[in-house]
């Protein structure tokens, strides 16, 4: 309607007064160059083919939003030369002590920004404030989900061997596996029960928490946030069906850890905006601990590898003679069971894989 910029003189928004539309520039202008900055962390620093799209769509959904905008008026009203807040700063605005800082800051400034857009544009067009707030929204969910997946990678920086232990699987006994897989390097380890009560659950995972604490290692309960926030576990792990992570987080609180199983990029890609700290990705192969009709496969881990940069252990068969093929194809994490849990030599076991794949 104002592609040309052209104002129809009959059209209401001539009574709009100048310094709307200088509000209205300056505020577009803020959000435009605010979610570059982030575009730029996203892009340039995480390296986050998902978050880039996104935050791509972000621009996308704005600049439709603004063009709704006489740009006749916008570019009329703007008198930069005479804006009393040029010269005004605070010490704050100069002092970032990382990029994290600076794209911390630079989401409240367009959520701030957005904000004005929401309520200025009230008084040109009716139709635009609900999209303004709209795109406010979806900002939250970003901010959340780019700020987890930065300090997720650095909490995850030193864990690349994930071991899910099912009591009853350990072949060398439950004591034996777990203890020799720590001493051989394994940073992680999920309490995977299928068939015990609550209370020997509870009991075991105690036992685990204890083992874990002991190695400095991380004690995730599969699937029950209510153990995990009993034994004081460092997590919890979450397949498809099981709880979301919102409702986890109200069970186990906000600093818990709290995993994903994803069996395709879609569900990759929600659970890293639900929330999630890490996912597991697969299954990869057929699996002697879990079963499964479909098998995503090294295709899934190619498409993960390729754009989700939260941590994530792909999953599933994996062992000492495939390793190689799923960290030729992109995985940093790797999460296994069966390949250590029925190792006549767990420890030995673990090493092989740790050596074989690089990945430490
Ligand atoms: N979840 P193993 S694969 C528990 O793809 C589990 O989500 C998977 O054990 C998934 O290393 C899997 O013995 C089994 O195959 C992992």
């Amino acid at each position: 309607m104002y592609a040309f910029g052209i104002i129809n003189l009959e059209d209401p928004m001539t009574d709009v007064p100048t310094e709307i539309f200088r509000i209205l520039d300056a505020a577009g202008n803020r959000t435009r160059e605010g979610l570059r900055v982030i575009e730029d962390f996203v892009r340039f620093e995480l390296n986050d083919g998902h978050f880039s799209q996104i935050l791509k769509e972000h621009r996308h959904k704005l600049t439709l939003i603004i063009s709704e905008l006489p740009a006749c008026s916008l570019l009329a009203a703007r008198d930069t030369l005479c804006d009393v807040g040029t010269t005004i700063s605070t010490p704050a605005e100069y002092v970032r002590t990382s990029s994290a800082d600076v794209v911390a800051a630079a989401f409240k400034r367009v959520q701030e920004a957005l904000r004005t857009l929401e309520e200025y544009s009230k008084v040109v067009n009716q139709r635009l404030s609900p999209q303004f707030e709209q795109l406010r929204y979806q900002l939250y969910t970003t901010e959340k989900a780019v700020l987890r997946t930065n300090s997720a990678r650095k909490q995850f920086e030193e864990i690349r061997l994930y071991l899910l232990v099912t009591a009853s699987e350990c072949k060398n006994g439950f004591e034996t596996v777990v203890k020799e897989a720590l001493d051989a390097g394994v940073r992680i380890i999920q309490s995977r029960e299928k068939s015990l009560t609550d209370r020997e659950w509870v009991s075991r995972a105690r036992t685990l928490r204890k083992w874990t604490s002991a190695a400095g290692a991380l004690l995730i309960i599969n699937d029950r946030p209510d153990i995990a926030t009993v034994v004081q576990a460092d997590g919890v792990h979450l397949g498809q069906d099981e709880f979301s992570v919102q409702d986890a987080r109200s069970v186990i609180g906000p600093d818990r850890l709290v995993g994903v199983s994803t069996h395709s990029i879609e569900q990759a890609r929600q659970a890293v905006l639900h929330g999630a700290d890490y996912l597991g990705v697969g299954p990869t192969f057929p699996s002697n601990t879990k079963s499964f009709t479909e098998f995503p496969g090294l295709h899934f881990v190619r498409e993960v590898a390729a754009e989700i940069q939260l941590p994530w252990f792909a999953i599933g068969g994996i062992n000492g003679n495939n390793i190689s093929e799923v960290t030729n194809a992109g995985a940093e994490r790797i999460a296994v069971s069966s390949a250590i849990c029925h190792s006549p030599t767990p420890g030995e076991s673990t090493r092989q894989m740790l050596t074989l794949s690089g990945i430490r």
